[in-house]
C-alpha cells in the first residue's frame, strides 16, 4: 500500500486520478525544513512519513514560482496562500510586474520506501543528482541513517492573471496556461498538463517497474 502524504485534498483528488486504487491519503503534516528549492524540503519530508508510516510514501511539495519576483512565493506558497491571500498574490503581481507576468507552477514528488534504488545507468540523470544533493544537505544531522529518497519533478509554464474559474484549488484561478487558467479546466485537463501530473506519470513508470 502506497500513502500518498499530504494535507491537501485538492493535491489528493489529482492524485488518485493518476495513481490507481492501492494508493490512499496520509493525513500527515511533516516538518517543511526552509529551503530554495523544492527537492530538499520533499526529501525530508519523505523520510519522516516513512519512519512514521513504515510504509512506502509519496511526498508533494509544491509552489508557484513567479519569475518577476526571483520565484516568490515558491517554497513559501502555502504561507503566502494562508496570510496574503491568492487574490493579494495576484493584485502584489499587476502592481509590481509588466505584462505578461511569467511564473511556473512546480511539483516535486519524494518516494521513500526504506530501501535502497538501483544506481542509474545515465550519470547525468536529474532525479538522482538532486537525490545526491539533498542526501549531501543532510549529511550533518543525520550521518549514520539516510534513508534514500526518489525525486519525480514536473513543471508548467504559464503568466499571472486576474481570478478566473472555479476549479482546482490554491492558486489555479491566478495561473494561465495556453489562455485557460487551471481553475478553468477540468479536473482531467489540469492534470494532463500540470506539475503535479508531469511529476505523477514520471512517478508512475517508474514505480509500475519497481513493484513489476
Ligand atoms: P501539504 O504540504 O500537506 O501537502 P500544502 O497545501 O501545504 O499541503 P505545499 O506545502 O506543497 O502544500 O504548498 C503548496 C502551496 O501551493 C499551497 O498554497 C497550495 O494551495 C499551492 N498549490 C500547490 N499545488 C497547486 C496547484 O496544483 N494549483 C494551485 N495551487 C497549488
Ligand atoms: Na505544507
Amino acid at each position: 500500500m502506497l500513502r500518498y502524504v499530504t494535507t491537501n485534498e485538492g493535491k489528493v483528488r489529482e492524485a488518485l486520478d493518476y495513481l490507481d486504487d492501492d494508493v490512499t491519503q496520509l493525513d500527515f503534516d511533516y516538518t517543511e525544513i526552509q529551503a530554495a528549492e523544492l527537492g530538499p524540503i520533499a526529501a525530508h519530508g519523505a523520510r519522516e512519513a516513512y519512519r512514521y508510516a513504515d510504509e512506502p510514501v509519496l511526498v508533494d511539495d509544491a509552489g508557484l514560482f513567479i519569475d518577476g519576483f526571483d520565484g516568490f512565493p515558491g517554497p513559501y506558497s502555502s504561507y503566502a496562500e494562508d496570510t496574503l491571500g491568492v487574490e493579494a498574490v495576484y493584485r502584489l503581481a499587476a502592481a509590481e510586474l509588466d505584462e505578461p507576468r511569467r511564473a511556473s507552477f512546480r511539483c516535486v514528488l519524494a518516494y521513500c520506501d526504506g530501501q535502497p534504488f538501483e544506481a542509474s545507468p545515465n550519470p547525468i540523470d536529474r532525479d538522482d543528482r538532486t537525490v545526491a544533493a539533498a542526501r549531501g544537505a543532510e549529511q550533518d544531522e543525520e550521518e549514520t541513517d539516510v534513508l534514500p529518497v526518489k525525486l519525480f519533478e514536473g513543471v508548467v509554464n504559464g503568466r499571472i492573471v486576474p481570478p478566473r474559474g472555479e476549479g482546482g484549488f490554491g492558486y489555479d484561478p491566478i495561473f494561465e496556461h495556453d489562455g485557460t487558467t487551471f481553475a478553468e479546466m477540468s479536473a482531467e485537463e489540469k492534470n494532463s498538463i500540470s506539475h503535479r501530473g508531469r511529476a505523477l506519470a514520471k512517478f508512475a513508470t517508474w514505480y509500475a517497474e519497481r513493484t513489476a
